[in-house]
This record gives structure tokens, sequence and C-alpha cells, in this order.
């Protein structure tokens, strides 16, 4: 048994569980984590500039990565900092380990005023997290950490925390690792795959609906496999977009505020089988539908829509068996290309009549990109018409804000997509406004050599909120313009290229000629009128 310090306990811990990538930023409490990471070769630091940064990186690696980031802050602002990257990847069911400092454990509690004392931290984590532990003993931090990583790889991943005082880390102990573990994937009970199999087998128009489940869970193969199957089309949430590759036969694209292909295949299918979705309400099927819901959370299902039939179990797994169960039987689907494509057809003139700014933008956007390309969807109005407008080529290539819808969060986010796939181009969609609450990360990028692409909107103005004046307040505009930076100069202040292009018909071109050169960090400044968003417009009928 080993002799270590609490950080050096931390550290081989985090290494026992595979734990590659640290996003952290430093501070007194948490210096013997630091300390235990000096000439550590198995785990990258990267140093942010800002605590939320941290979890909106880790959140950018888990999702592309597919593997466990940590971010390391120290307790109180920096753990309130962190705190709206944790509930963005907590909303997207994306697995990070944050480790937090806490005060000297013999002032927790008390209120005397300690440095970065916030009351009852682990309170206002477990908000946030799927959950969260504090370590009084240095020979409890192995355990802890297995504990954490346990929760981030059985049932739906949302982030996990552990909070270790500084005394804690800085003492001495005889400390034993714990074993990392492979966790078996949840299987269906075998009545339910029975059941499901039966309603799907005797469905004509059988209708798969992806969510983020299906992307966390690696089940994309599955689903498109099954579809195939079943002759169903699948139609994907937001959040599960890329679940199936959107220029396959039987996709059907996303459901998204009336503009993409949910409105036209959802009433149409008699069988809806669900997999890793919260069936929100645009996704939500009609009455006389049969439902069958699949999904990691047993706690999900019915909760926004009553089923027919709920199947815990992961994703991947549960599909598997599904295809098990079908093959041999006879099926009745009859959904075919047509279908899909007549919807998909159907959503693209709605948007050609109605926002066709918007359309040429994502068109032209998504001719001069590569297929490897992952676009990470700000929460910018240009943004909101990815879902629609943009197809994206199969998994790990699209990353969003989910319902947590936290502006800021996309060029951070873009440096942690990026340190998952170096090798790919990764490009950012941000406002101006967003844009500005993470640029710093711009010397984040530059000095680990995170080369992204970032396009700024520059529509001087927040810009959701100012069309939101222009429509429901008869065009009071107050509070929602703003003075921007010059984004050029912003870019090389901090070493990395700036490039302004005329107007949104050349920004694609400038997209690529920047994935080209791929030698620093671009922002790419495009100015715009306000854009109308797609929950701004109301999609026409028959064009
Ligand atoms: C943390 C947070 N604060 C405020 C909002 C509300 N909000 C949503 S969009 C938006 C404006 C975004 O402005 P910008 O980034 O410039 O994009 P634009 O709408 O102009 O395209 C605001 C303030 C939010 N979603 N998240
Ligand atoms: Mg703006």
């Amino acid at each position: 048994m080993p002799t270590m310090t609490g950080g050096q306990a931390l550290v081989a811990a985090l290494k026992a569980e595979g734990i590659e990538v640290i996003f952290g930023l430093p501070g007194v409490q948490i210096m013997h984590i630091f300390d235990a990471l000096y000439n550590e070769p198995e785990i990258s630091l990267i140093t942010t500039r800002h605590e939320q940064t941290t979890t909106f990186m880790a959140d950018g690696y888990a999702r592309i990565s597919g593997k466990v980031p940590a971010a390391l802050v120290v307790p109180g602002p920096g753990v309130l900092n962190a705190g709206a990257g944790l509930a963005t990847a907590y909303a997207n069911s994306s697995p990070m380990l944050l480790v937090s400092g806490q005060v000297p454990s013999t002032d927790i509690g008390r209120d005397v005023g300690a440095l970065h004392d916030v009351h009852d931290q682990l309170d206002i984590v477990r908000t946030m997290t799927k959950w969260s532990g504090r370590v009084l003993r240095v020979e409890e931090i192995p355990e802890a950490v297995h504990e954490a990583v346990r929760h981030l790889k059985t049932g739906r991943p949302r982030p996990v925390e552990v909070e270790i005082p500084p005394d804690v880390l800085g003492s001495t102990a005889d400390v034993t690792m714990a074993e990392a573990e492979e966790y078996p994937r949840a299987a269906a009970s075998q009545p339910d795959v029975t059941r499901a199999a039966e309603l799907l087998a005797a469905a004509v128009r059988p209708l798969i609906l992806a969510g983020g489940g299906v992307l966390r869970s690696g089940a994309s193969q599955e689903v498109t496999a099954l579809a195939e199957a079943l002759n169903a089309v699948v139609i994907t949430s937001a959040g599960g977009k890329g679940a199936i590759d959107e220029r396959h036969p039987l996709s059907g694209g996303v459901s998204s505020f009336g503009w993409g292909t949910g409105g036209d295949l959802l009433p149409r299918a008699d069988v809806v089988l669900a997999v890793g979705t919260r069936l929100a309400p645009p996704q939500q099927a009609v009455s006389g539908q049969v439902v069958i819901n699949l999904n990691a959370d047993a706690s999900e299902i019915g909760k926004t829509l009553p089923v027919d039939l709920g199947i815990e179990a992961d994703a991947q797994q549960a599909l598997g068996q599904l295809a098990s169960a079908l093959r041999g039987k006879e099926t009745k689907g009859e959904w075919g290309p047509a279908d899909a494509g007549g919807a998909r057809g159907a959503s693209e003139r709605r948007m050609r009549a109605a926002a066709g700014t918007q359309l040429g933008f994502m068109q032209g956007l998504r001719a001069a990109v590569p297929e490897e390309t992952i676009i990470v969807s700000g929460v910018t109005t240009m943004a909101q018409w990815t879902g629609p407008a943009f197809p994206i080529p199969g998994p790990g290539r699209y990353v969003a804000h989910g319902y947590m819808g936290t502006l800021g969060y996309g060029f951070p986010t873009s440096l942690g997509a990026k340190v998952a796939a170096p090798d790919r181009p990764v490009v950012a969609l941000s406002g101006d406004g967003g844009f500005l609450y993470g640029a710093t990360e711009l010397a984040t990028a530059v000095q680990f050599g995170i080369n992204t692409v970032t396009v700024v909107f520059r529509d001087n103005a927040f810009g959701s909120s100012k069309y939101d004046q222009q429509g429901r307040f008869e065009g009071r505009i107050v509070g929602t313009e703003f003075r921007n930076p010059d984004f050029v100069a912003l870019a090389e202040a901090f070493g990395a290229r700036g490039v302004r292009v005329g107007g949104l018909d050349e920004a694609p071109a400038a997209v690529a000629a920047a994935i080209a050169e791929n030698d620093v960090p671009t922002v790419i400044e495009v100015p715009t009128e306000t854009i109308a968003p797609p929950y701004g417009l109301t999609p026409p009928d028959d064009v």
C-alpha cells in the first residue's frame, strides 16, 4: 500500500478510472491536486480562464469522445461559476466528474467566513448532479472516485461531483486503489422485448423517435438497422440529431419547432418507438398511437406522455435484443424512402418559402465543410436553424445546448470537442452576445493549440430578445442592443486569427479556408441583420 497525499490519491484514482483529461483552474484549496499533476504524463491538464469554461469544455469533450473528463475547481465561487456548464451537461446527459475543493474540514458548516465558503455546497451541487459526495479521509478518496465513476457509467449518464477539503488533500496515508470496472449494459426484460417486438412487427407505419440517449449509448447502428428491418422511418429530437445519418433514405430528419419533418411524419405513424428521449412537446405522439418508450432512466418513462410500454434499459443493448426477437418474424412496415424523403422535401420547401436566408446559409455551410466536421450549435438565432436545415451525417458530429439553452456555451464547448477530436474540424456557431461570455478562452485555445473555427454573427444585439421585442412588444427596443468590439482585432490580440467577411454569403468559404489552414484558432465575424429564429416564424402550410 503506497503512502500518498490526498492530492496524489485523487490523481492516482482518476488515472485508475481511465480519466485522461482535466479542465481546471487553480486555487489554494486544491493546490495539492495540481502538485500531483506535476510531471504526470498520463493526464492532460488544460487550464482555463473561468470555471464556467471548465465544465463547458468537459461537456464538449465528453460528448465527442464518449469518455469521462474531469473538471477541477475551487469551492464557493469556483463551484458556482462552474454551475452553468454543469447544469448544461446535466440537461444533456453528458458525463463528467467535477472535483471541487472545500473549506478546511474543521470549518465546514460553521459559517466562520473561511475563504470561498458557501453554505451547503453539496446541496447546491446536488441539483445539477446525479450523485455527489464529500470525502473526509485520504484512504476514502479512491472509493469515492470509483463510486462517482460507477454512476457515470451505469444508467443515464449525468455529471457527478466529489468534494475534498484542503486538509484532506494535504495529509498523507496508506492508500489502496480501487480497481476500475467494466459495467454491463442494462438489458431489457424478456417479456418487454417480446411485447415490443410484437407491437413493432404488427405496425404498418412504425416510427422510431431517437433522442440524445441513442447518442450517449452509441446505438446509432442499432437504430438504423432496426429501421431497415421494420421499414420504419426515423426522426430525431434536437438532442438526438445525428443518431441516424440524416441522408439515409429512412431518415426523416429532426422534429423542430414545426420546421423539421416531425410534424409531417409523427401523426401518420401507428406505432412509435421512442428511444432515449424525454418526449418533450414537439415530439409528442397523437392519440390513438401505440407508444413504446425505451429509456435508461425509468423516471422519464410516462413523465410527459402516457406510454403503452415502458422499457428501462440501455438503448444499444435493448435494440440489439429487439433485433434478435424480430429476426425471422413477419413484419408489416410500409414506410419507405418516399415517405421520409417527401417529408424532408416538404420541410425544405417550407424553409425556402419563409426562411430562405437561414436555409441558404445552412446549405452553403453544409457544402463547404467536410463530412466529419463537428458543429457546435450555439444559442444564436441562426444556429437554431441547424436542427431542420443542416443535415448531420451520423453520430459524433453535432453538439447542441439542449433544454438548458445556456447562452455562452458554444465557443468553450467547441474547444472541449476539439480536445476530444484534434484531427477533425470543429466549427462553433455563436452570436456576438454569446461569444463574449467566453471569448477569453481564446487564450486557452491558443496556448493549447486547440484550433477551432468560430463563426460570430454580428447583429449588435441580443438578437433573439430584440426579435421578441419587435414582435411581442410592438417594436419597443430596450436593453437588447449593444456595442461590439472589433472581433478581428480581439482574436488577433490573443494570437488567434480574425477574419471579417462582408455578409452571410461569404461565410461558408471563410470557414472552409480556416479549416484548411488549421494552424491557429480562427474567429470569423459575419455582419447580419436581426435573424428570425425558427420559433419566431410560423411554418407556411402547403408549399
Ligand atoms: C445564460 C443565459 N442568459 C440569457 C439567456 C437569454 N437569451 C437567449 S438568446 C439571447 C440573445 C443571444 O444573443 P447573441 O448571442 O448575440 O445571438 P443572437 O440572438 O443575436 O443571434 C439571450 C439573452 C440565455 N439563453 N442564457
Ligand atoms: Mg447577436
